[in-house]
């Protein structure tokens, strides 16, 4: 007896429902199930069509990504599909929800589609490092023509159903209740004599494809896609719908789908999936804490950050009082969040009035009081423990019992800012990255006392702004910069053994981040990690230690902002400055840095092998939950390429005993000081595991 779909007769339509909750993912008991309804749907006289519909929330998600690892069972998703088409009784695809990758292929392979006005139907699989893999490079092109189709899948993002009707993917919209007006719909059809519409036998539109048209299109993504394997893939896949019959052309998107199946750049792609849905999974706070009602913000600080945050929750339709020390301050802030709201109205996103709407959300003040009625605050002032101490003192004042009171700090302790209030229950630190309206990562700080309903507010505001929120413990530099200090050492020490900076940033810039280190320090400003390494209380002593940004910040070469830090600014446009280099000589031949030649693999060793030396301390020390969590944290504020996974992910699939071994023969190099292997590291590497089996298995 099926137990993943139900089939019923009504009216002469057979009705087969799938029922695979949470997001009817094609599952193979749902695939077996539906090759049965089929099967009985062609024996059933009194069936004359059929519709396939979903119960729940949506249509059919995909296919069952947890699967993936798993050797397939039949039926396959492209048999199945197949199976649909091949029907010689009208199916009729009703859609809610989204139907995405696998879903929109089942649909595609019924004869008719059809979708309330609220639906979206898409082929993300782009973005699990993939291409459709069940024959939706050669159905969607053959519906919507080839650019149309391209432009989906590379983006990977859904489109509406009104813009899928336009585009001839679904044929009818159904306002109202679906169920039924999909059945009155088949019946029309039936009615009216439509034709099965098998789409693998419909001709791929080639108006405007000439030879050029797939290297064309492969040079205009290519900087949106800079590294990703599988979007080429799909471009050579869509081509062969051009060039190939349709049953060679699916054998061609078998091939390609098989290869980004086995690719790293899939298995860090699909993992970084489920790792961003785990990041809410707090083990000690169980996902039925009552969260507590958050109508009201507060954003103490009108600064930069201060700015980025108040957008965030305005854009959320949360109202935000602003409080700087000054009427100065304050206009220079409110002027701030209007310049970046006008960058939207001239880019087309808003519009004037819902400037002004959303400009009429804020309310800016200059006493404290007027921050005493928010249900959430958010200390966004100077990165000074003192400054810092003093605004929680006096929002302990002035704040009404139940108020969160969140830092925005970026490294400092939560703990010993909690202390100084009488609720450090109610005290969390809540780390925006910059910029803070468009950064999706926000690192959710638990202090020791911080209280599980705290911690599942801030959670459920994260999502409600649009962030990713990664819960993380305390200690300097919380997860996140606490890993970034490595990789910035090492390429400030690169930088004084006689490695230009264009030359680490050009190879990490290659390995896939977004911008090289030294790029990203003259960015923030050399002062940002000036002032960051004298707030390290328990920094090693090590003259050596960014000796660079010391001095170039003491010469006011604070990077972009200044005109010049490690490169020369022409505009935006950063130069390689001999002035540097020569700098550096002398500051390494002062304090006996010898000068060394390196490959471009030692450069991403010390860049990233740091880095994750660092991670595995902090899973050990408790500081962040998963390796996942730490994966998700530099792919979301970090600039870290999607198709590596995230640093522990990256060490996973190196593998651990090749991580280890290269930090042992740094640790020779350079001394136990900033090369001891972590012993976690050392022991999963000597037993062949990975960080994520550990996790898994603790
Ligand atoms: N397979 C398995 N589990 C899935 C899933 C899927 N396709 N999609 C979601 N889930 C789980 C998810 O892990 C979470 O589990 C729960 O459902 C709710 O998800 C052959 C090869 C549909 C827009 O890429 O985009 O088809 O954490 O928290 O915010 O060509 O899920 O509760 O245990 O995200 O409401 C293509 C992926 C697959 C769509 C809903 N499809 N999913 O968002 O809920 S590859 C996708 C999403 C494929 C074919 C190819 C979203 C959503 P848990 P959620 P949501």
């Amino acid at each position: 007896m099926p137990d993943k779909t139900s089939y019923e007769i009504v009216d002469g339509i057979a009705v087969i429902t799938i029922d695979n909750p949470p997001v009817n993912a094609m599952s193979t008991a749902v695939r077996k199930d539906c090759w049965a309804a089929l099967d009985k749907l062609a024996a059933d006289s009194s069936a004359q069509a059929a519709v396939l519909i979903c119960a729940g929330r949506t249509f059919i998600a995909g296919a069952d990504i947890t699967e993936f690892d798993k050797p397939i069972e039949d039926p396959w998703l492209p048999a199945l599909v197949e199976k649909f088409e091949a029907s010689d009784k009208l199916i009729v695809a009703a859609i809610h929800g989204t139907a995405l990758g696998g879903g929109l292929e089942t649909a595609m392979g019924c004869h008719y589609r059809c979708a309330v006005p609220a639906a979206r139907v898409g082929l993300p699989e782009v973005n699990l490092g993939l291409i459709p893999g069940a024959t939706g490079t050669q159905r969607l092109p053959r519906l919507a023509g080839v650019r149309k189709a391209l432009d989906m899948m590379i983006s990977g993002r859904p489109v509406s159903a009104a813009d899928a009707l336009e585009a001839g993917i679904v044929e009818k919209i159904i306002d109202g209740d679906l169920r039924s007006g999909a059945i009155t719909y088949a019946r029309a059809l039936l009615d009216g004599g439509a034709p099965i519409k098998r789409v693998s036998q419909l001709e791929v539109a080639a108006d405007g494809i000439d030879d050029e048209f797939f290297s064309e299109y492969a040079k205009g993504m290519a900087r949106k896609t800079r590294g990703f394997f599988a979007p080429a893939q799909i471009v050579k896949s869509v081509e062969a719908a051009i060039n190939e019959s349709y049953e060679d052309a699916v054998k061609t998107e078998r091939r390609l789908f098989d290869e980004c199946k086995a690719s790293t750049h899939s298995r860090s792609q699909r993992h970084l999936f489920f790792a961003e849905r785990e990041v809410s999974k707090i083990p000690d706070v169980p996902r039925t804490t009552p969260v507590r009602d958050i109508k009201s913000v507060a954003v103490i600080g009108a600064g930069t950050m201060g700015g980025g945050i108040t957008m965030n929750f305005v854009n959320a339709g949360i109202p935000v009082t602003v409080l700087e020390v000054d009427e100065a301050g304050l206009a220079r802030g409110m002027g701030s969040i209007r310049k970046n709201y006008s960058v939207a109205v001239d880019k087309g996103r808003m519009t004037e009035a819902q400037l002004e709407q959303a400009m009429g959300m804020i309310t800016p003040v200059t006493d404290y009081a007027g921050v005493a009625g928010a249900d959430l605050v958010i200390e966004a002032v100077f990165e000074n423990m003192d400054i810092k101490k003093d605004v929680f003192a006096k929002l302990d004042e002035t704040c009404k019992q139940g108020a969160i009171l969140a830092s925005n700090t970026s490294s400092l302790d939560l703990d010993e800012i909690a202390a100084v209030t009488s609720r450090p229950q109610d005290v969390i630190g809540m780390h925006f990255f910059a910029p803070a309206n468009i950064m999706k990562l926000l690192e959710i700080v638990r202090g020791r006392e911080t209280a599980a309903d705290v911690i599942a507010t801030a959670l459920a505001v994260a999502k409600k702004i649009r962030k990713t929120g990664v819960l993380v413990g305390v200690c300097f530099g919380f997860v996140g910069n606490r890993m970034f200090f490595p990789y910035i050492r090492e390429a400030q020490l690169m930088m004084l053994e006689g490695i230009p900076p264009e030359r680490v940033d050009q190879v990490a810039f290659d390995w896939g981040m977004a911008m090289g280190p030294h790029a990203v320090m003259d960015l923030s400003g050399l002062d940002v990690f000036y002032k960051l390494n004298n707030e390290w209380r328990d920094r090693p002593d090590d003259p050596v230690y960014c000796r660079m940004i010391n001095v170039l910040s003491e010469m006011g070469r604070l990077g972009q902002k200044t005109g010049a830090g490690t490169y020369r600014y022409e505009g935006r446009k950063a130069v390689p400055d001999p002035e540097v280099m020569d700098i550096a000589r002398r500051e390494a031949q002062a304090l006996g840095v010898q000068q060394i030649e390196v490959s471009d693999e030692e450069i991403v060793e010390r860049l990233l092998f740091s880095m994750i030396n660092e991670g595995a301390r902090v899973l050990e020390e408790g500081i962040a939950i998963r390796p996942g969590d730490i994966d998700v944290i530099f792919v979301n504020g970090y600039g870290m390429p999607r198709y590596r996974g995230g640093p522990m992910k990256y060490a996973d699939m190196t593998g651990l005993d090749k991580v280890y071994a290269a930090i042992s023969k740094y640790r020779d190099r350079y001394g136990d000081l900033w090369w001891t292997p972590t012993p976690l590291l050392e022991r999963l590497a000597g037993e062949g595991r990975t960080f994520q089996d550990w996790s898994e298995n603790r």
